[in-house]
């Protein structure tokens, strides 16, 4: 083997700007603590570091099979058991979902997020779902798939169909997850990912806030999320969206400013990430959602829909935009 790239690899690691190994929860609660000015004013020294500031990414989303869910997770509407009204559906045939994609395409989007209702896919449905891949990433979009926790050898059918990114949430820290979630464990998304970033598939990963969790809470999945090597390339910061029949229906919203603080350390910690301003947005003004780009939010997920819940009209977005002078990616 030639001696040369060797030395050259060993040299740019000798170079490259130390990535700060692992994070303490005690540090991103010091974050949090912060005053917010200060927070603010470090996420977005930390973003013009990393990114153009007044660039944003859009991801369009779309239920390819939506409801009856074997989960039991207590904020979402097509967990089987509760009784939300959303109806369980059969996968969407290829030709819809190829439609919506071009839609999202011709509206702007980059990406376009298929989302499924499973616990995980099976064998029959992944091939239809790989056949998906193989035709929105032919309209020129990046893809990314939602389908649950994965089994054996299922990334590497994903990555052979083409797929860029999978979004897999660990939704909210290892300590409070059990009492959001029963029916699987947080170590079993641990693996998931484990096995997307092992097929070379880019991450998508992220979670929720306002579930009734703590601030120590919120830190700690931060740091979770930080500390997974990489760190994800996207990580959405979902604020629940209060789903009536869920067990967290009736939960005490998340302060506005605790919200941003969130988005300032998924920043801050995450420096290199697309950190997603996700679902929530809907309920948001224009100010605050300002306020979280301004924190370090690149991302938005983008037109009417999001899979079960509504998301601003995309001319909304598009005149939020040109208003604060953001550029779409
Ligand atoms: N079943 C797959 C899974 O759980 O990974 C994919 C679909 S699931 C609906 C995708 C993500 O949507 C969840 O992990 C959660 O972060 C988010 N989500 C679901 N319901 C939500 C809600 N009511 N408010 C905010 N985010 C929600
Ligand atoms: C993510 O983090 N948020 C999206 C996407 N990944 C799949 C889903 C949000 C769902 C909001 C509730 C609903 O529409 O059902
Ligand atoms: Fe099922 Fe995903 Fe909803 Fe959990 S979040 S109930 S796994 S669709």
């Amino acid at each position: 083997m030639n001696a040369i790239p060797e030395v050259v690899s060993r040299i740019a690691e000798d170079v490259a700007p130390a990535r700060k190994a692992r994070w303490a929860v005690a540090e991103v609660e010091t974050l949090y603590e912060l005053p917010l000015m200060d927070l603010i004013f470090r996420a977005q020294q930390v973003h013009r570091e990393h990114f153009d500031a007044n660039e944003i990414q859009r991801s369009t989303l779309l239920s390819v099979k939506t409801g009856g869910c074997s989960e039991d997770c207590g904020y979402c509407s097509q967990a089987a058991r509760h009784a939300t009204g959303t109806e369980r559906e059969a996968l969407l045939p290829i030709d819809e979902v190829v439609a919506a994609a071009q839609a999202a395409k011709d509206r702007g989007a980059s990406r376009f997020c298929m989302g499924a209702a499973w616990r995980g896919p099976k064998e029959r449905d992944l091939a239809r779902v790989t056949e998906m891949i193989r035709e929105v990433k032919a309209l020129g979009l990046q893809t990314c798939v939602t389908l649950g926790m994965l089994g054996e050898g299922q990334a590497e059918q994903l990555r052979a169909a083409g797929l860029d990114y999978y979004n897999h949430n660990l939704d909210t820290d290892a300590s409070f997850y059990g009492q959001v979630i029963t029916t699987h464990r947080q170590t079993d998304r641990l693996d998931t990912l484990e096995r997307v970033r092992d097929a070379g598939i880019k991450v998508c990963a992220g979670g929720i806030v306002g579930m009734g969790e703590s601030r120590r809470n919120r830190a700690a999945l931060i740091v979770q999320l930080a500390n997974l090597d990489p760190p994800p390339e996207s990580v959405p910061i979902n604020n629940l969206v209060p789903i009536p029949g869920t067990p967290l229906a009736e939960v005490q919203p998340i302060d506005h400013f605790e919200f941003v603080r969130t988005i300032a350390a998924a920043r801050i910690t995450m420096p290199t990430s697309f950190v997603r301003l996700s679902a929530g947005r809907q309920d948001m003004s224009e100010e605050l959602q300002a306020l979280c780009f301004l924190a370090g939010a690149n991302s938005i997920f983008y037109g009417e829909r999001l899979l079960t819940t509504g998301n601003p009209d995309a001319d909304r977005d598009e005149a939020l935009f040109a208003k604060l002078g953001l550029r779409p990616i």
